[in-house]
């Protein structure tokens, strides 16, 4: 497995967004293709999904750290390594879209993310009211928000499966793979250990 692990290039991608976006029904649709019920995520969840780029087996390492208030916080911690960013957004949730927004632009400030591309999911789809795509564009202000990265929103549902897999694909193809994978892995390693070190304080 050691070996398996060293040869396969690694990205890492963290997934953002306000408490009740949907980022762990997002996780789990992606890794298992079903719905499940979530509880709020108090410490962290992370999930390796396989995939294609250029022709070779990547595994995509995606770390849904938690929305609520006090994980906040704890975000920048997973900075450092990310190839990308998914930024999760409840579009139905009108009340909170302002919020979402400051949180996202807030977090595209941070050095660490500089040039980091992102996708930004306009979920909960299925809602009736949801923000469309356009609408996001324009609450979020993207172009401003977004200079100097690449980035793409993308409409989805995370409870149905709408537009989940090509959030993926789409995905897959804007993170860059690192030069030394090895580098990397021993990074995943790291940040495991670091954070269960932090969640048992
Ligand atoms: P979080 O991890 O971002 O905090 P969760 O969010 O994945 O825990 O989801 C929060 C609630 O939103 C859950 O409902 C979940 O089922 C629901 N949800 C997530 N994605 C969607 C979606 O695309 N459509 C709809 N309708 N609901 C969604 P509960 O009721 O379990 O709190
Ligand atoms: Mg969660």
């Amino acid at each position: 497995m050691g070996q398996l692990m060293s040869k396969q290039p690694q990205v890492q991608v963290i997934l953002l967004g306000l408490d009740n976006a949907g980022k762990s029904t997002l996780l789990y649709k992606l890794k298992h293709k079903t719905s499940v019920s979530t509880v709020p995520t108090i410490g962290f969840n992370v999930e390796m999904l396989d995939a294609r780029k250029n022709r070779k087996n990547i595994a995509v390492t995606m770390w849904d750290v938690g929305g609520q208030g006090m994980m906040r916080e704890h975000w920048k911690d997973y900075y450092q390594n990310a190839a990308a960013i998914v930024f999760v957004v409840d579009a139905s949730d009108l009340r909170r879209m302002e919020e979402a927004r400051s949180e996202l632009e807030k977090t595209l400030r941070d050095d660490h993310l500089r040039g980091c591309p992102l996708m930004l999911l306009a979920n909960k789809q299925d809602v009736r009211g949801a923000l469309t795509v356009t609408d996001m564009k324009d609450k979020f202000n993207m172009r401003k928000m977004c200079v100097g990265r690449e980035w793409f929103v993308q409409p989805c549902s995370a409870s149905t499966g709408f537009g989940v897999e090509e959030a993926f694909k789409r995905l897959v193809q804007m993170v860059k793979l690192p030069s030394e994978p090895g580098a990397v892995k021993d990074n995943i390693k790291d940040s495991v250990h670091y954070l269960r070190s932090n969640s048992k304080q």
